[in-house]
Formats: C-alpha cells, sequence, structure tokens
C-alpha cells in the first residue's frame, strides 16, 4: 500500500499549508536547495514517526529533495493535519496517518514504518525506536541510526543506553542549543497565549496573570503575558528560579495567595496537582485555567469536578463549572495542552530549527556508518550551521574573532 490518509482530496489545501509553512522556514529551505543540487540522501530509505503537521511537511519534502525514499506515520492519534498528509501522499511519500486513530490503527501504521525497512528512523516521543527494539530485532540490527525529537522520547532512549539495549546509534535533536533554547520559551510561550486567546478571546491588559513553573516554558508564557500588558505572577517550588522570577520583575507568590487574585491561571511545571481543591475554592468568580505542561495532570481535574454543581461547554476549548460556593471557574482544553488543542503549537519559524537539526542529523548519520549504539548530543558543528543559517536568513551579521584575540582565549599565561 502507497499511503493511508483520510482523503486524498484534500491534498490541494494541504500543498497551500505547506506553502504558507514553507514561507517561514527559510534554514530548512536552504539545506533544501543544497539538497537538490548535492542529492546526498540518493537511494536512502526514511522511516519517520512525526506529528504529521505542515512544518514536518517541509522536513519531508526536504529530505525528498536530498533523494531519500520516504515513509511517514502520526506520532499521536490526534495530531494529524489531514489535508497536510493528503499533500504529502499526493507528492510520491508514503503516509499513513489520519486525525483520530485509534491505538490499534495508531501501532498499525508505524507497523506500515518497519515493513518499509529504512535505514534512518525519525521519532518524537521514541514509539517507533521501542517498537522496532521490541518486535523488529531484525530491523535494529540493520538500522544505521535515528535521530528523536523529544525529551520524553530521550529520556526512553538514554534508559535504552544504560541498560545496554539500544541497537543503533541515536542523535538528540531535543538537545540540539537552537532547539531547546528556544522551542519551549518562544514557541510555547507565544503558543501558550495564542491558544487562551482563540478559546476565549478576552483582554489581557490589566489581568492578574499567574504562570505556575520558571521553566523555559513558563518564561516564555510570562514574558509574552506582560508584553500584552498583563500583570504576571510567577508562583515557583524552586528558590533558585523563584528568585530569577522576581528579578525578571514578577511578583512571586504561592499558589494559594495567587488563587484569590489570578484572573487567569497557566500551569507549566511537569507536576501534578499543581492546582487542586485547596486553591480552586479561593478562586474569584470567572478564573479561567490551563494548562501547557505535557501531561493533562496539573490542574487536578477530579477535584474540580467534585466541586462543581454543574457544568456545560460554553464555548469550543472552554468547559464552564459552576461551583458549590456559587462562583464560575473555566477550564480550557480539557487541562491539555492548550498550545496544541486550542492553537497551533509551535510556530514554523521555531520548527524551521528544529527541523533543520532534523535534516542535518539525518546527513550526518548516512555519512558517518560506524557510530556506536549510543544516545549521541547534535554535533555541535550542525547546531552552529542551523544558528548561522537562520541569522542568514534574517540578514543579521555578526563579528569575527581577530586572530589576536582566539591567541588570547587560548593563552593562560596572560595574568593580572
Ligand atoms: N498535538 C496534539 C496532541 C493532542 C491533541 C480536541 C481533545 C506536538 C508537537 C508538535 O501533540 C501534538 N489533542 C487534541 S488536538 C491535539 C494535538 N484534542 C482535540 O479534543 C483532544 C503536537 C510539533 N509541531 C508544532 O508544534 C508545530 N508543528 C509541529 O510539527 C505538533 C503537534
Amino acid at each position: 500500500m502507497e499511503y493511508k490518509v483520510r482523503d486524498i482530496g484534500l491534498a490541494g489545501r494541504g500543498k497551500l499549508q505547506l506553502d504558507w509553512a514553507e514561507q517561514h522556514m527559510p534554514v530548512l529551505l536552504r539545506i533544501r536547495k543544497q539538497f537538490q543540487n548535492e542529492k546526498p540522501l540518493k537511494g536512502l530509505r526514511v522511516g519517520a514517526v512525526l506529528h504529521v503537521t505542515k512544518e514536518t511537511g517541509v522536513l519531508m519534502r526536504t529530505l525528498a529533495a536530498g533523494g531519500a525514499e520516504i515513509a511517514l506515520a502520526a506520532s499521536n492519534p490526534l495530531s494529524t493535519q489531514d489535508d497536510v498528509a493528503a499533500a504529502l501522499a499526493s507528492e510520491g511519500i508514503h503516509v499513513y496517518a489520519w486525525r483520530g486513530e485509534t491505538e490499534k490503527e495508531y501501532y498499525w501504521a508505524i507497523e506500515r514504518i518497519v515493513e518499509f525497512e529504512p535505514h534512518i528512523v525519525l521519532d518524537d516521543g521514541a514509539d517507533l525506536h521501542t517498537f522496532i527494539h521490541q518486535k523488529a530485532e531484525d530491523l535494529a540490527k540493520k538500522i544505521k541510526g535515528g535521530t528523536e525529537e523529544t525529551t520524553t522520547g530521550v529520556i526512553r532512549l538514554r534508559a535504552m543506553e544504560e541498560q545496554k539495549v539500544l541497537r543503533y546509534p541515536i542523535i538528540a535533536v531535543n538537545d540540539a542549543y537552537t532547539k531547546y533554547l528556544f522551542d519551549n520559551r518562544y514557541g510555547t510561550g507565544q503558543s501558550t497565549i495564542d491558544g487562551i486567546l482563540r478559546a476565549t478571546n478576552i483582554l489581557l491588559a490589566g489581568k492578574n496573570f499567574v504562570v505556575a513553573g520558571y521553566g523555559w516554558c513558563g518564561r516564555g508564557i510570562a514574558m509574552r503575558a506582560r508584553g500584552m500588558g498583563a500583570r504576571v505572577i510567577v508562583t515557583e517550588v524552586d528558590p533558585i528560579r523563584a528568585l530569577e522570577a522576581y528579578m525578571d520583575g514578577f511578583q512571586v507568590m504561592p499558589m494559594a495567595e495567587a488563587a484569590k487574585i489570578g484572573d487567569i491561571f497557566v500551569t507549566a511545571t511537569g507536576n501534578r496537582d499543581v492546582i487542586r481543591k485547596e486553591h480552586m475554592e479561593l478562586m474569584k468568580d470567572g478564573a479561567i485555567l490551563a494548562n501547557s505542561g505535557h501531561f493533562n495532570v496539573e490542574v487536578n481535574l477530579n477535584d474540580l469536578e467534585e466541586l462543581a454543581v454543574e457544568k456545560r461547554e460554553i464555548r469550543p476549548h472552554v468547559v464552564e463549572y459552576r461551583l458549590g460556593n456559587g462562583r464560575r471557574l473555566y477550564l480550557l482544553a480539557e487541562g491539555r495542552l492548550v498550545n496544541l488543542v486550542a492553537a497551533e503549537g509551535h510556530p514554523s519559524e521555531v520548527m524551521d530549527m528544529s527541523f533543520a537539526n532534523q535534516a542535518l542529523s539525518v546527513l550526518y548519520l548516512h555519512q558517518n556508518p560506524r557510530m556506536k549504539p549510543q544516545v549521541y548530543k547534535v554535533p555541535m558543528e550542525i547546531d552552529r550551521r542551523v544558528a548561522e543559517l537562520k541569522l542568514e536568513a534574517l540578514g543579521v551579521r555578526i563579528d569575527k574573532l581577530t586572530p589576536e584575540q582566539e591567541e588570547y582565549l587560548k593563552s593562560w599565561t596572560l595574568g593580572t
């Protein structure tokens, strides 16, 4: 079977999406041009399990331009853009993905990738890598290498490396500077605000906006909320991060205090029960709750259900809970990632850098066939190249060290 998508008739619409994303992904376009000229991936079969989005489509087109044959399945049953899947299928990529797959269908699609016998495998969350290691050991021996896009996936793969069961080298794209320093802060930061605004259409100016957690996501969200005129409050459990938030100019206080005055609450901690019964009971009528952390455990949904006497969906992605005390709380996106459910995830400009690391890592694995089965960082030359290409595309020039400066930095004899 060449492909399986929801409706191949959606291809025209999908191409428009891909063309739009391409406008905002100049680094991948530069790499594509180089690939087109040199065809360095000729004869290579690439198997990918990624979110089938317009940005992923631009990466697929880039690898195809290098001469690779590609099979693509979804890395989440709900994240596929059906029009993009159709467009890619119409361009000769073996796509097995549609929005709303059952668990069985999800693994059926992953099996199609295995059947394709890829030389190199790209993954987001490590479901493909673990599937190959558990159910396709013969293939694992033949694979030249793989990449992994996310923190969660890299953690799983490092555990496999430690237990000495990893069978092929993995490049951890997630850990590239040009990925992790940008996507959580600028990508999640902006798209979380975007999700809240699309779902609610509220004014942020003058609102008390509470951000739980001051990691990269929390920083980005706080920074952007402030930019729109909100009065931002940060809650933290880590004293160093709390101090950073304070010196960045945010109010810092415990959730039990913030709960009484917040208009909007966003969790971005990676932990559970960040907003729970004791906080909900203190909240003002009309308070809005959203989550931007990976799992939907940061707002305790059981507590919310227990406190509520009535509940209704008041608009898409907004559920109103009327509590016993008469106040109304509004939960966005069922407590799931609001930036993905109510908006479109990271903007293309951010994915440009992550996926440029993916494209160059595929080339690196292809050109370095004797790497040991370990988890590797993205080579520094790739990371720097991605930053250079992005700066170039932005028209930003930077300085170069003089030979004297290079020498000065290397010398240890010059003292005070
Ligand atoms: N998308 C996603 C996941 C769950 C989900 C309404 C409730 C992650 C990274 C990238 O996980 C992703 N659940 C939904 S919609 C939805 C979407 N609903 C619908 O009912 C459940 C996901 C990476 N990425 C970007 O961020 C931008 N381009 C990309 O490739 C994509 C999607």
